[in-house]
């Protein structure tokens, strides 16, 4: 069997003396599949050095092997906070608004995925699969040709790919994908954004593709196809009826008094709509006086890429609105929204999933959104919550019997919360047994064997 070498910004290990499951459905499945292949992760280490040297510091836990590099603070200001997170990300979630076009962000970003090549390279064997991800490492199958790796590599997106109209914003987007073109397999997360870069292809590139995906331009061929990426059913299921899960539902339902309480969970990013959600819940609020205090809203939401001042502004934004709404709305016994800014181990989200009666799933875009899936597994089967879901996640395409809702509009989500407190419990089973089937089907191992099997060429 060939070795599998996977390639990302970080490193994440799966790690089982973590009795709380800390660790994400995707460093499990990567994890799975490295340990399977005998292979190799490789990435940032997330820390700085003074100088980049290039060395490797090679780990093995748990049957997995790591290499990982020190990057120059200068590299983590271009290459991650500044192309990756202030450029691409942005851009990529359809707010060219917020995309800011740096030219040292741009070299700051080709010279990290050389140095990333570089280091990478020499550990890679001639019958080795690649597969590398996401939109920090866009170019990197380019250098590794560049370096002689004739080996199969694969590309995985974990975000959107935006419509043509809105990439041609982007200094020099066709260098950036020419680069793509040359791996061998490119998955995207949706049909919708894979139809997106080939429309690019064809129209900006004049390449073809076929109707299997099959790209072509000049002397590469690529394949293009869609493969949705699942949580680990299995696990996280098995969570929300675990000893900690049943405690964190305890508390949950003894704090909330009999109330029902709609849950979010967001890392705190302008692409997940919190403001949107935040607003369109004021407006239940004040169009339903009458029931408004048999619910609380409890949106969990742990800090992220606090270094890029976007970030600093949704936190600022959301923690305004936080408060005008409880001002508004509060009793003395009664708080409406319960805006927390910190993690929770897994095994606890699995149990507040669980006691939640409605899930507020509301991004204004998001390649796929696990939360959604989360939530639906964690479900009591004879008596689950109602989904709300945003139809701009990629999710939507997948679980079709959520409450569907454009996040913009406060309007119909206030509706949507409306519709999910009184709808029966024959429809909430009816609309959740549809969907557990596609989160369990359709689950992170099948995400991991479908893509290692399209990169075999299988
Ligand atoms: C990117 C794409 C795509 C959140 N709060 C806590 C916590 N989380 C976990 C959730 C979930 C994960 O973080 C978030 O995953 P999402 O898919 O919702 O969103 P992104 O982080 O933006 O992920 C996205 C994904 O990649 C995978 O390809 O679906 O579209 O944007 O698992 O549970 N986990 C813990 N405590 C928290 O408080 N332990």
């Amino acid at each position: 069997m060939s070795r599998l070498i996977v390639i990302s910004n970080r490193v994440s290990v799966p790690d089982k003396k973590k009795k709380d499951g800390a660790q994400g459905g995707l460093a499990v499945a990567l994890g799975a599949a490295l340990k399977e292949h005998r292979g190799i992760w490789f990435g940032w280490s997330g820390k700085e050095t003074e100088v980049f040297t290039g060395d490797l510091n090679m780990q093995r836990t748990d049957g997995i092997t790591t290499a990982t590099i020190d990057l120059e603070p200068q590299d983590i200001d271009e290459y991650y906070n500044g192309y990756a997170n202030r450029t691409l990300w942005p851009l990529f979630h359809f707010r060219i608004d917020l995309a800011e076009y740096e030219r040292q962000f741009g070299s700051g970003y080709e010279r990290v995925n050389e140095r990333f090549a570089t280091s990478v390279a020499p550990l890679i064997e001639p019958d080795d699969l690649v597969w590398v991800h996401d939109y920090h490492l866009l170019p990197l199958g380019k250098m590794l040709r560049d370096r002689g790796i004739k080996n199969r590599i694969g590309f995985f997106l974990h975000i959107p790919w935006p419509p043509t109209r809105l990439l041609v914003s982007l200094p020099f987007h066709e260098r950036l994908v020419l680069t793509m073109l040359e791996y061998d397999i490119i998955g995207f997360q949706t049909r919708e954004w894979l139809e997106s870069f080939c429309h690019y292809v064809e129209k900006e590139l004049g390449g073809t593709v076929d109707a299997d995906g099959v790209i072509r331009f000049e002397d590469r061929v690529v394949k293009a196809q869609a493969f949705p990426i699942g949580i680990d059913y299995e696990e996280f299921s098995r969570a929300a009826v675990g000893d900690t899960a049943r405690s964190a539902y305890e508390r949950l339902v003894q704090s909330a008094e009999g109330k029902k309480v709609l849950i979010g969970v967001d890392r705190l990013d302008y692409s997940k709509g919190l403001p949107d959600r935040f607003e369109a819940y004021d407006r239940f609020l004040t169009q339903n006086a009458e029931s408004a205090k048999d619910v609380v809203l409890l949106q969990i939401a742990p800090p992220s890429r606090e270094a890029v001042v976007t970030y600093q502004e949704i936190r600022e934004t959301l923690e305004g609105l936080t408060g005008s709404i409880n001002g508004a709305h509060a009793d003395i016994d009664w708080v409406p929204i319960r805006y927390v800014n910190r993690g929770y181990p897994r095994a606890e989200l699995a149990g507040f999933y669980r006691a939640s009666r409605i899930a507020l799933v509301t991004p204004l875009r998001d390649g796929m959104n696990l939360v959604a899936k989360e939530y639906v597994a964690a479900q009591d089967p004879e008596d689950p919550g109602v989904l709300i879901l945003s139809r701009f996640a990629g999710a939507a395409l997948q679980l079709t019997d959520a409450l569907m809702v454009n996040p913009h509009s406060g309007d119909e989500v206030s509706e949507a919360i409306r519709t999910a407190l009184a709808m029966p419990k024959e429809e909430r089973i009816r609309r959740w047994q549809g969907m557990i089937e596609t989160v369990k089907n359709e689950d992170v191992k099948k995400w991991q064997k479908d893509f290692v099997a399209a990169l075999k060429g299988s």
